[in-house]
């Protein structure tokens, strides 16, 4: 009989204790339940907030690169995929003046914001005036601009191209065993992205006395550009004892490897290649063991672009410079990478 009564007790305390432990779980569930309704108010807040669609101006270069390319793609696909955000989008074939003159449409337009990847470092002064003096916040893409106009745009959403040609040139001595010619490719004339991939290459050099640039041209960061510069350099003097290539981008990259080829020579073995940029053809190039080194430069900024340009619209600061995370790939890592890789 005792027994029997303990039996009981415990099954009397032990639903006592399930009820209890549901009644938590009920709780934790209501929590839940409940940490979903700020959201839910958050929504709502917003909605009446009026946040209905932003307009923005945005002029791009060109497309004069796999990069630059990937970076159209991913400024036009997260504008279509998004509702609130309605997208001008003018490209000035690479010249300065369709630039200004498609800024100047922006601002007659009363667009919320104008972003741009400015083709050269100078020459805007006058249009980003204009700019601030109609109140629209200007968001710089990719490249900088001159030092001395800090205050005429908002943010720059881009990476560190120092740090970039600093990478390279390490690569590139390493690859060297320390000691060569070489020969620089260089991006387009006036351009941050060529003007501080030369800056942070050259200065890294200076620390490896035993390699030469033999020769430094622009190959204006165009395929067919690149492998013309480089066709006429193995002709030249200087031409006639490179170990290395240093492209500012993989186009002119993969067009010297075309000209290295031609002449006769094993480009990613007699020649070392190192590039920046980051496309899949120069990652298919390192598996295919005719290039060497690939710094990549992020070209996926869409969605930076419009968080910022969403951001200012609704009077929240940004930062000045909003930087992209980048890595080296070299060798196995590179062809490791290659399934992955977007554009
Ligand atoms: C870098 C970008 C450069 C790329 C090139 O941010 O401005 O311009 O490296 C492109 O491929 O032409």
């Amino acid at each position: 009989m005792v027994q029997r009564k303990r039996i009981m007790g415990a099954l009397v305390t032990a639903s006592v204790i399930m009820t209890l432990v549901a009644g938590c779980g009920a709780k934790t569930t209501e929590t839940t339940a409940a940490s979903t309704a700020p959201q839910a108010t958050k929504a709502a807040e917003a909605a009446k907030a009026g946040d209905g669609k932003i307009t923005v101006g945005f002029s791009q270069i060109g497309a004069e690169s796999g990069w630059r390319g990937a970076e159209t793609q991913s400024i036009q696909d997260t504008a279509k995929a998004d509702p609130t955000i309605d997208l001008k989008f003018s490209d000035a074939q690479q010249k300065q003046e369709n630039q200004i003159k498609a800024i100047r449409s922006f601002i007659a337009q009363k667009v919320d914001v104008i972003a741009m990847a400015p083709v050269v470092e100078t020459g805007w002064e006058a249009v980003l005036k204009e700019a601030k003096d109609a109140k629209i916040p200007v968001i710089l893409v990719d490249r900088g601009i001159d030092k001395k106009n800090e205050d005429l745009y908002t943010s720059f959403i881009g990476s560190d191209f120092i740090v970039e040609g600093q990478n390279a040139a390490k690569a590139m001595a390493q690859h060297l065993g320390d000691k060569g010619n070489i020969v620089e490719l260089e991006g387009t004339v006036g351009a941050s992205a060529a003007t501080d991939r030369k800056k942070g290459f050259d200065d890294e050099m200076k620390n490896h006395p035993n390699i030469k640039i033999v020769k430094s041209q622009s190959g204006d960061f165009n395929r067919a550009t690149g492998k013309q510069v480089m066709e006429a350099i193995l002709k030249s003097p200087e031409g006639k004892d490179i170990q290395g290539v240093y492209a500012h981008n993989d186009d002119m990259a993969l067009g010297a490897i075309q000209a290295i080829e031609e002449a006769g020579k094993k480009p990613g073995t007699d020649v070392k290649i190192v590039s920046i940029d980051g496309i899949k053809e120069a990652f298919e190039a390192v598996k295919a063991g005719k290039l060497n080194t690939v710094v990549e430069c992020n070209p996926l900024l869409g969605p930076q672009l419009f968080q910022a340009a969403k951001d200012l619209k609704a009077g929240k600061q940004v930062p000045k410079w909003i930087k992209s995370n980048e890595d080296v790939f070299t060798g196995q890592k590179a062809i490791d990478a290659l399934p992955n890789r977007k554009y």
